[in-house]
């Protein structure tokens, strides 16, 4: 049988299950990577599961979204992070070696395993022909206890690429032209997988912006093949023994075919407020631009900051706008001064910024009220950016840097006289990165700001709660549990948190949800999409939320309402949520059955009808719910778990 690349790595990996799509499956788990605000929460998940050293080949703790210390809640959770990795065998990436994905592609990738993250960026290490999957904290810690991932078999989505991208496009017009063609929720269920012989043109950090921005298709992962370029990054990052070589057999099938020419690709823009919502850059043109931010996990490389260089060399930025370049990795930074292109970036007035996640994760560089802020990020929500009133627009290094000089939306030349080319040798100093086995007898610190988390009570009697909010469509996480400067430092803080739950949509959803002992979300298409924080579960269950009654439920999201005992309901006829309103009483008479049987008969006791909502989840996912979440499940399926 001829088989596709993602097909060849499930298998490689099965543990159990039939691999076809909508199946359950388990898939044994290489390496794992933690970032720092899901960092805290996986691990104080792994502590509660009384695991001493994690069972992995290499897993990997990075310092890398709140790098800001602004009080000592932050410095409390790097301590923390650093030493309790440390004391489980993990590495630790520290503050200031750069964003997780960039780094873990630079120094620790390797084509052919399988990567979970507690970040939905993960598939980044797609690019270099790995199976990295984002999930939530709780799942990355049963990754790095037990060695394996719970997944449902995904369908496959061939990208056919030909040609190669002209001068003025770059993999990141790549990829806003396959979220123009599948939007947001188009890669639900779904790996995307690309082939071809334009795969060829485009080198390991392009093929990583593609598939670190695949997370915003919904998809469970993308993945490209591993050649002669993924081994000659692998070469120059001195590590040629890591690659084998791996791609679809020729003739392999897919449940869908796209192609696309690179050659067609023109400069493109995603307006506000979501990554699908995709324009041509040339429809923009001549908007006034207050702010433009290169860099974050999926536009931060050597190759990236280098085409940025050459365009803003003997330039100078607009003095309208303030351009600010955060560099993917120390890796990046130490290369860009030792060749000369940080003077060049200097020189033309732009400002540089830690090799971090900064502006992206709203840490920092909010712009000013109404501004018209560039972006080469993966994410536009709104409000993400801290500033509720501006329009935040994502788009290419070479488009923002172009705009960057003139102040206005400008399409990069046709004939944009860039010629980067990868190094045979990158720089390489990891003395910001810790081995476990370096370190003997640590204790782990744990500051005040480390606070229980809630964990749910075993399913029984019924369920009868308000409905304490009702939203629309794409709802983010970014909406349901907001993170910017100043919640970012209180991750490891769930009561503090959950106060600013869903406060993006209505500020008094919380407390109007405590007042009632607890409530029901109900919420339209694609609920949950976004980031894979389960603090956007974990803040509902502190709340008291019991169940989120949806049209359709992102992939991560899904999964942390379960880990946590939430019910993630999905109506049956998508009429229903037309009749319902806040305020309204909901009564599930028997949540047991109902988890038993898949299906919920709900009653709206205050318009006195009746509806049914679908669970569709595996018997694993069933005992969980039954027993109150993950936590409680592992105890009671292994009681000496602490
Ligand atoms: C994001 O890009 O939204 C984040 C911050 O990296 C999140 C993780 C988080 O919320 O901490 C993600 O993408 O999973
Ligand atoms: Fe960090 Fe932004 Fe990437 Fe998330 S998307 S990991 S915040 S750089």
């Amino acid at each position: 049988m001829k088989l596709n690349l993602t097909q060849k790595l499930i298998l490689s990996h099965l543990v159990s299950g039939e691999p076809k799509a909508g199946n359950p499956i388990v898939i044994s788990v290489d390496q794992t990577l933690t970032q720092d605000s899901t960092g805290t929460m996986c691990y104080l998940q792994l502590e509660a599961l009384g695991v001493d050293k994690v069972v992995t080949k290499r897993s990997v703790a990075y310092i890398d979204h709140n790098t800001l210390q602004s009080g000592f809640e932050n410095a409390d959770d790097h301590a923390y992070i650093q030493s309790v990795a440390l004391s489980h065998g993990v590495f630790v990436s520290k503050p200031g070696n750069g964003i997780c994905h960039q780094v873990h592609l630079e120094r620790f990738g390797v084509p052919g395993y399988t990567l979970v993250g507690s970040d939905s960026h993960t598939p980044t290490g797609g690019g270099i022909g790995m199976l990295a999957i984002g999930a939530g904290g709780l799942d990355v810690a049963l990754a790095m206890a037990k060695g394996t991932l719970n997944l449902t078999m995904p369908e496959v989505i061939g990208i056919k690429l030909t040609g190669a991208l002209k001068p003025n496009a770059t993999a990141k017009d790549l990829i806003l032209e396959v979220l123009r063609i599948l939007s947001v929720k188009g890669g639900v269920g779904k790996i995307v997988e690309y082939f071809g012989d334009g795969v060829k043109s485009l080198s390991v950090p392009e093929r990583a912006t593609v598939t670190n921005m695949g997370a915003e298709l919904g998809a469970t992962t993308s993945v490209f093949p591993s050649d002669t370029r993924t081994k000659a990054f692998l070469r120059a990052q001195g590590r040629e023994s890591d690659f084998v070589s791996l791609c679809a057999d020729s003739g392999a099938s897919y449940d869908r075919i796209i192609e696309i020419d690179l050659s067609e690709i023109e400069p493109l823009a995603a307006a506000p407020h979501m990554p699908d919502n995709v324009v041509t850059v040339s429809e923009l043109a001549g908007k006034k631009v207050d702010q433009v931010c290169i860099g974050s996990c999926t536009d931060s490389s050597l190759l990236t900051m280098l085409k940025v260089a050459a365009v803003l060399k003997g330039k100078r930025v607009n003095p309208d706008v303030s351009l600010t370049i955060s560099p993917g990795s120390k890796q990046v930074l130490t290369m860009l001064s030792k060749c000369g292109a940080l003077k060049d970036i200097l020189d033309s007035g732009a400002r540089i910024l830690e090799c971090a996640c900064g502006p992206c994760i709203g840490m920092g560089q909010s712009p000013k009220t109404n501004a018209v802020s560039l972006r080469t990020f993966n994410r536009n929500f709104y409000a993400r950016s801290g500033t509720k009133s501006a329009s935040v627009f994502l788009v290419s290094p070479l488009t923002a840097a172009y705009s960057a000089i003139a102040g206005v939306i400008t399409v990069p030349p046709e004939d944009a006289p860039i010629d980067v080319k990868m190094p045979t040798r990158f720089d390489i100093n990891d003395n910001l990165i810790l081995n476990p086995a370096d370190f003997t007898d640590i204790a782990i610190e744990r500051g005040p700001n480390i606070k229980p988390f809630p964990i749910g009570e075993k399913l029984s009697g019924s369920i009868e709660k308000t409905v304490t909010i009702k939203v629309g469509d794409n709802i983010t996480t970014d909406d349901i549990m907001p993170s910017n400067a100043k919640l970012l430092p209180y991750r490891s803080n769930i009561p503090y948190l959950s106060s600013f739950c869903l406060s993006t949509v209505d500020e008094h959803f919380a407390e109007r949800t405590e007042a009632l002992g607890g409530g029901i979300i109900v919420g339209g298409e694609n609920y949950g999409q976004g980031s894979s924080r389960e603090h956007a579960a974990l803040a509902p269950l502190q709340l008291g939320i019991r169940a989120a009654i949806v049209k359709s439920i992102a992939r991560i999201h899904r999964d942390n309402l379960i880990n946590s005992g939430i019910l993630p309901l999905v109506f049956d006829n998508p009429s229903d949520y037309d009749g319902i309103e806040q305020g309204d009483v909901l009564l599930i008479a028997d949540p047991v059955e109902a988890v038993n049987c898949g299906k919920a008969k709900i009653e709206n006791k205050t318009k006195g009808r009746a509806f049914t909502a679908s669970l569709n989840v595996n018997d694993r996912q069933k005992d969980i719910l039954k027993a109150g979440g993950t936590i409680n499940y592992m105890k009671s399926a292994s009681p000496n778990v602490k």
